[in-house]
């Protein structure tokens, strides 16, 4: 990407959970924007959607799409993705794409910018760059200090996400059958196998062969590879919740050398990212309903696993409609725009 005062920047999902908050991302933090251009599908077709004021036409995608694009936020799913990025790519745009589709390609950057922000200075590779999975953003953001403070050999993760994940017709289902149920009526279920409403789904993502769900899987690989260290070993459980917004964690923490709590706040209270929130006598632990609408990832709960020599057990929480996902899309583009200059 070359130096310029402001660019032209593409939001392609824009009618999206992700997109919305991508155009939110992009005018709250005052994102050098001098023409925003907006996709979704026909389905959108008419729509318009306000930026900084002003109405914004949310087009169709086509060949000649991104001419004259600088950089493209890709929220519309790993199928577009698959298709559309490297014709963005190939039009001379630098493309941050949220799906799954690219994350593992070895020719494309995975990148949290608080962890690995060296990575974006080979992105010319493909001119395509990958946001993580949005449960393996808020946990690397907390790894990484503990990491580098006291190499982590071992770390046992249970998720606890919000519909809002999976989009927004998961965000109305569970509305729809909150109302139902309380009202007595039948419910329906389209976008999960199961109710969600007042129910908990050991469940996020399609099963794989080896019993594990793509989303657990994605945090073990992803983690490795934004990490940049094949030796940490992971496993996941990822659960669905009737909660929707911010993914909250349980993180169990096996390390080489001895941290105690108190070496693991003072640690991650100056680590970029995170905020340690964290005074179990006053009540105060991270919550989904507090964490909402926040940038960072907040930590509390954290205490010695007593069960092992050197372990940590903590609670994390995060918006992932933000930290997640747009939120480290937009720190991602305010990255290239540095290097550029
Ligand atoms: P969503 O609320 O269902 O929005 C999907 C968006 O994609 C809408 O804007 C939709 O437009 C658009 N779209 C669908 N088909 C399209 C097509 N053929 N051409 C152009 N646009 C099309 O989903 P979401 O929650 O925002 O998630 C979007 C994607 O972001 C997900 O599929 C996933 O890959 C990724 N994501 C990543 C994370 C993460 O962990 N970092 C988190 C959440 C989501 P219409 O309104 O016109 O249908
Ligand atoms: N199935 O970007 O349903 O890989 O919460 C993110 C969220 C996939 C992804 C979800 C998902 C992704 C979900």
């Amino acid at each position: 990407m070359i130096k310029k005062k402001k660019y032209v920047v593409a939001v392609v999902g824009a009618t999206g959970a992700v997109g919305n908050e991508m155009i939110a991302t992009l005018e709250q933090r005052d994102f050098p924007v001098e023409k925003l251009r907006l996709f979704a599908s026909e389905r959108s077709e008419g729509k318009t959607l306000e930026f900084q004021g002003n109405q914004i036409p949310v087009e169709t995608l086509n060949e000649d799409s991104f001419k004259g694009i600088d950089i493209a936020l890709f929220s519309a799913g790993a199928e577009r993705s698959k298709i559309w990025a490297p014709i963005a790519a190939e039009s001379g745009c630098v493309v941050v794409d949220n799906s799954s589709q690219w994350r593992m390609d070895p020719d494309v950057p995975l990148v949290v910018p608080e962890v690995n922000s060296h990575d974006l200075k080979w992105h010319n590779k493909k001119g395509i760059i990958a946001n993580p999975n949005c449960s393996t953003i808020q946990m690397v953001v907390v790894l990484k200090p503990i990491h580098d403070a006291a190499k982590i050999k071992r770390v046992v993760v249970t998720t606890f996400q919000s519909v809002s994940g999976t989009g927004k017709k998961a965000m109305d289902e569970l509305l729809q059958q909150t109302t139902d149920l309380l009202n007595f009526k039948e419910i329906k279920c389209n976008v999960y196998p199961h109710q969600i409403a007042f129910n908990v789904l050991p469940h996020i993502d399609k099963f794989l062969e080896n019993g594990y769900t793509k989303e657990e899987m994605k945090m073990v690989n992803e983690t490795k590879k934004i990490m940049g260290d094949d030796s940490i070993r992971l496993t996941a459980t990822t659960v669905r919740v009737p909660v929707f917004r911010c993914h909250s964690e349980s993180l169990n923490i096996e390390t080489e050398k001895k941290l105690t709590p108190n070496d693991v706040r003072a640690l991650l209270s100056k680590a970029p990212g995170i905020v340690v929130f964290d005074a179990p006598e006053k009540n105060v632990y991270p919550l989904a309903v507090g964490v909402a609408g926040k940038d960072e990832t907040y930590v509390g709960r954290i205490r010695e696993d007593e069960s092992i020599e050197n372990g940590i057990n903590m609670w994390i929480v995060a918006d992932n409609l933000r930290k997640g996902a747009a939120l480290n899309a937009v720190q991602i583009a305010e990255k290239l725009v540095e290097m550029a200059k």
